[in-house]
């Protein structure tokens, strides 16, 4: 059972209780991110210095290049998860291929890939707005001992064992699952540890808010468009509120305490929407789901998707359960 005060670093070590006989390398892995987030945390809390200590592509006052956090970030937590030989592939939305990593020993022999969106909502930064990590953790499907291959990144959201997301807002947050739960810690800066601070996080069965760009209406297929309507009619609790931050991390973690809707459907000028299955839908489908919530793409279950390519799109309907149920009877109905 998840106690209060307690730092994420105790419960990594207690959850371990639901892995009998593991190789504790799935905590080392939390860890890993859990040490990468700091880091990076600490350089996005600087975001509106970048004027005074020199512009993204300039030299730093130290003489060290400035990246932009969204690279800046993918290299963070590349390095981490390298250096500390945890996972045999890391696939990213800032790479276009998979990486392989051998191991210092060059034999191939860990077990985890990880999927992640290093800096998702990255446009919000230059306003101070909330953004997040996103990542997923999947068991290699080829065999141990072998260079990790395109398969082992293609699998079906099902088979994750592991999703989370860091929010860097108001309190930097570490959210994650491992198929028990969702729980959320919020960093103290000051001692630089996590607390748990969100313990068995659900999502409201039931909720007011969705979260969608509007702007975008005239482009929404007609089961959308039809949805909104019913948001803002005048019946019952409705109309809903409309909350939309741009920056999916936020969004979906408003909606998970509050109750809510989040949707990133396809458009007339985009078919298959915008956001990434592999790095965004998967792992916040998962969250979602173990949180008592729903995801889909309107009609199907993400996580039963097979994916095909890497950077896959995939249209996105996500939190309260009983909302997203009320989504897919207006896209049905609609078809
Ligand atoms: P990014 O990965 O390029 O940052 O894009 C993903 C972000 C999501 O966080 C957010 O929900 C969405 O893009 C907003 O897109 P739009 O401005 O089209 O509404
Ligand atoms: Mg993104």
């Amino acid at each position: 059972m998840p106690k209060p005060n307690q730092t994420l670093g105790e419960f990594i070590i207690e959850n371990q209780a639901h892995f009998p006989g593991s190789s504790g390398e799935l905590s080392r892995l939390i860890n890993s991110i859990r040490l990468a987030a700091k880091v990076v945390n600490h350089e996005v809390n600087k975001a509106g210095l970048v004027d005074i200590i020199g512009a993204y592509g300039e030299t730093n006052v130290q003489g060290e290049d400035q990246q932009k956090l969204d690279v800046y970030a993918n290299n963070k937590f590349i390095q981490t998860l390298t250096n500390r030989e945890i996972v045999c592939g890391i696939a990213s939305e800032e790479n276009d291929d998979f990486i392989q990593i051998k191991g210092h020993k060059g034999d191939h022999q860990n077990k985890y890939v990880v999927l992640m969106d290093p800096l998702d909502g990255s446009s919000n930064i230059d306003v101070n707005v909330s953004v997040g990590t996103i990542f997923s953790v999947y068991k290699r499907v080829t065999p141990i001992g072998t260079p990790v291959q395109l398969e082992d990144f293609l699998q079906p959201g099902n088979n994750q064992v592991a999703a989370g997301y860091i929010i860097y807002g108001t309190s930097t947050m570490l959210v994650y699952t491992t198929g028990y739960g969702v729980n959320g810690f919020t960093l103290n800066p000051a001692l630089g540890s996590w607390y748990l601070s969100h313990p068995d996080m659900k999502f409201p069965e039931e909720g007011r808010i969705y979260s969608i760009n509007e702007g975008n209406y005239i482009h929404f297929p007609q089961g959308v468009k039809d949805y909104i309507k019913y948001c803002q009619e005048e019946e019952g609790d409705r109309p809903y509120t409309s909350r939309y931050i741009g920056s999916m991390v936020s969004d979906i973690h408003r909606n998970m305490i509050k109750g809510g809707i989040f949707i990133y459907p396809k458009s007339s000028r985009n078919n298959s929407g915008k956001l990434r299955l592999l790095y965004e839908c998967n792992p916040m489908a998962y969250l979602t789901e173990q949180a008592g919530g729903k995801a889909s793409d309107g009609f199907t279950r993400i996580l039963d998707i097979k994916p095909t390519e890497l950077h896959q799109r995939v249209p996105f309907f996500c939190g309260s359960r009983k909302m997203v149920e009320k989504a897919e009877e207006f896209m049905k109905n609609a078809n």
